[in-house]
């Protein structure tokens, strides 16, 4: 564990993680700062809080003279590890490390880590579900919504954390190595911060690449990217596609039977029996805004798959639901996606498309071998056009493939809008 008191640490960015991470380390009795590129007028919610706590505030940009007058740097996970002034200070020899990776340091008891391209946040919760089952006491955070730092206060040497955890998190680990580190699957994400798709997979590597000989390394044998990975750990490697007997999933999907399978990798691992995990995968009811079903009407099944932020997971999606007409309502912001294979699943499984957002136009010539796609100018309007496209025994799904910051504050917004509309329109 590393002293803290009398430090002088710097946390960047005040988001959720830097909230909790600055009050955690002035409890420590670190001198703290926090630095936010944000205006004092937009962080006004939290800054009276801070500086009760004597915390400074740093607001309307990053200085350079704030950083150099650090012993640590701790970064958000939305702060790129390239930002100019963090480039200076590690020149200089500063340490800066991730919230997660300071929160790893106080964590008691042992830690799971999920990662992966899509599926990570239902594999986290349903793993949490498991180890609960089993009367396990466990605490669940990280990407998922619930910064690491603020499940030590929480821990205990019984306890196993469940973390979901993004590649903008691992950026900044330096020795963070879970009791138990799974990889789901890579493909290209998040490629406008990362640069490359080669650097996105090194960042998914680090889950795995400090772990010791007693750690596990939980990896998907049928990805061809995540099997390159196992020579890149000393943990003793599980290929979580082999367990038997296969657990009774009941979330549709093949995707979904991966997360099932890698859950159960892991409770096994943790000394759970099957009849535990089984019970608790049988009862598993799902994640909000991931192929969630808001429910049916007039004999259409309408979905809200809001977290399917890149192509990839739109895809999952598409696959979900073979022989049902599908009416797809697809688009959002973002750049950089390779569109080939979503476009080919589209033309295979979709019998209509609504298109909405910044991507719509690229979409919509991308599509231009599709049938029927038409357009909408607001999410309402999308909701409308679907229901007139929409047949019985079929489906309506919002899985746009893209993320949402053009319309909506993040997809969990986009998702809730998605949802009262549909209900508007139906169960009022
Ligand atoms: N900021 C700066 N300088 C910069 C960049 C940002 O000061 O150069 C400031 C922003 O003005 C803002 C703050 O940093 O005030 C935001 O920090 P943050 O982006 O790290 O957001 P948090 O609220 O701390 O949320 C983070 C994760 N956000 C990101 O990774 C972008 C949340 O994941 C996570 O749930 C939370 O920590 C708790 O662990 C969200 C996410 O979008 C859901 N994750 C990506 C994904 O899932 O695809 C990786």
């Amino acid at each position: 564990m590393m002293e803290l008191k009398g430090k002088k640490v710097l946390v960047v960015g005040l988001g959720k993680s830097g909230l909790a991470a600055a009050l955690f380390l002035r409890r420590k009795g670190a001198q703290v700062t926090v630095s936010d590129v944000r205006s004092a007028e937009a962080l006004a919610k939290d800054i009276p809080a801070l500086l009760d706590e004597g915390i400074m505030v740093e607001a309307g940009g990053h200085g350079l003279l704030t950083f150099r007058r650090q012993d640590l740097i701790v970064v958000s996970p939305g702060v790129p590890l390239d930002t100019p002034e963090l480039v200076q200070v590690r020149n200089f020899g500063l340490p800066v490390i991730g919230e997660l990776e300071l929160a790893a340091r106080f964590l008691q008891g042992k830690m799971a880590a999920i990662t992966g391209s899509n599926g990570k946040t239902t594999t986290t919760t349903l793993l949490g579900e498991i180890l609960k089952e089993a009367g396990l006491p466990t605490l669940v955070g990280g990407n998922i919504g619930v910064p690491v730092v603020a499940l030590i206060d929480q821990s205990t040497d019984q306890t196993w954390s469940v973390l979901e955890v993004s590649s903008f998190q691992l950026e900044s680990t330096e020795e963070f190595h879970p009791t138990i580190a799974v990889i789901l699957n890579i493909t290209p994400d998040h490629l406008d911060r990362h640069g490359t798709f080669e650097r996105y997979v090194d960042l998914k590597a680090r889950a795995i690449e400090f772990a010791g000989r007693d750690d596990f390394a939980v990896l998907n044998g049928r990805d061809e990217t995540v099997r390159g990975l196992a020579s890149r750990t000393r943990a003793k490697v599980v290929w979580f596609d082999q367990h038997q007997p296969i657990p009774p999933m009941p979330l549709p999907g093949r995707h979904n039977m991966d997360n099932a399978l890698a859950a159960a990798a892991v409770g096994r691992i943790a000394g759970l029996s099957d009849e535990t995990i089984d019970t608790a995968i049988r009862s598993f009811k799902g994640v909000e805004h991931r192929l969630e079903l808001v429910g049916e009407w007039a004999g259409v099944r309408w979905y809200n798959d809001s977290k399917a932020t890149n192509p990839d997971a739109g895809r999952v999606a598409l696959s979900s639901f073979p022989g049902a007409p599908v009416v797809l309502i697809a688009g959002g912001y973002g750049s950089g996606f390779a569109l080939d294979e979503w476009v080919a699943d589209v033309l295979k499984s979709a019998e209509a498309v609504v298109l909405i957002g910044a991507s719509a136009d690229l979409l919509q010539d991308a599509l231009r071998e599709h049938s029927k796609v038409v357009r909408a100018a607001s999410l309402e309007e999308a909701v409308s056009a679907a229901a007139g496209l929409s047949r019985l025994g079929g489906v309506v799904l919002l899985s746009p493939a893209y993320k949402s910051f053009d319309m909506f504050k993040d997809f969990e917004d986009r998702g809730n809008q998605f949802k009262a509309l549909v209900r508007k329109r139906f169960a009022a």
